[in-house]
């Protein structure tokens, strides 16, 4: 199997269509929230837009609200899961940074210490 292009539809993309199942916890016409598959903490919630930008260098200036509005639901995701004072928001933006799956999405980590810096 050849390897996936950052501009192939990904596993997130079926999850917005309602083709895989997921654990979701928030949802908007713009973007998505729901539980990581593989949480690394009590609280590990991805939160992605509708629109596919593959990475987070792919976004640009028309994108400026969009990611503003990703930070606030992040924030909204935080609270509603009991974690709004203390949690880490990620993003993996590459291959070379552990990106796996070419859909921005940001990791919302929270409900246990995080150390600093990560690993
Ligand atoms: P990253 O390495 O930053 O690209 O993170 C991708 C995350 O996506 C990883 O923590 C696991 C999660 N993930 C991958 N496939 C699925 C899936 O099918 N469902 C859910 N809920 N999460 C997934």
């Amino acid at each position: 199997m050849s390897k996936p292009k950052p501009s192939d539809p990904t596993i997130f993309s079926k999850i917005i269509g309602r083709e895989i199942p997921a654990d979701i916890v928030y949802e908007d016409d713009e973007c998505l929230a729901f539980k990581d598959i593989n949480p690394c903490a009590p609280v590990h919630i991805l939160v992605i837009p509708k629109k596919p930008i593959p990475r987070l260098c792919d976004a640009s200036k028309e994108d400026m609200v969009l990611l503003g509005h990703l930070n606030l639901v992040a924030n909204q995701v935080a609270a509603d899961a009991g974690v709004g004072d203390a949690f880490r928001l990620v993003v993996n933006n590459g291959e070379g940074a552990c990106q796996s799956v070419f859909h921005l999405h940001y990791h919302v980590i929270g409900g246990r210490t995080l150390q600093w810096p990560p690993g």
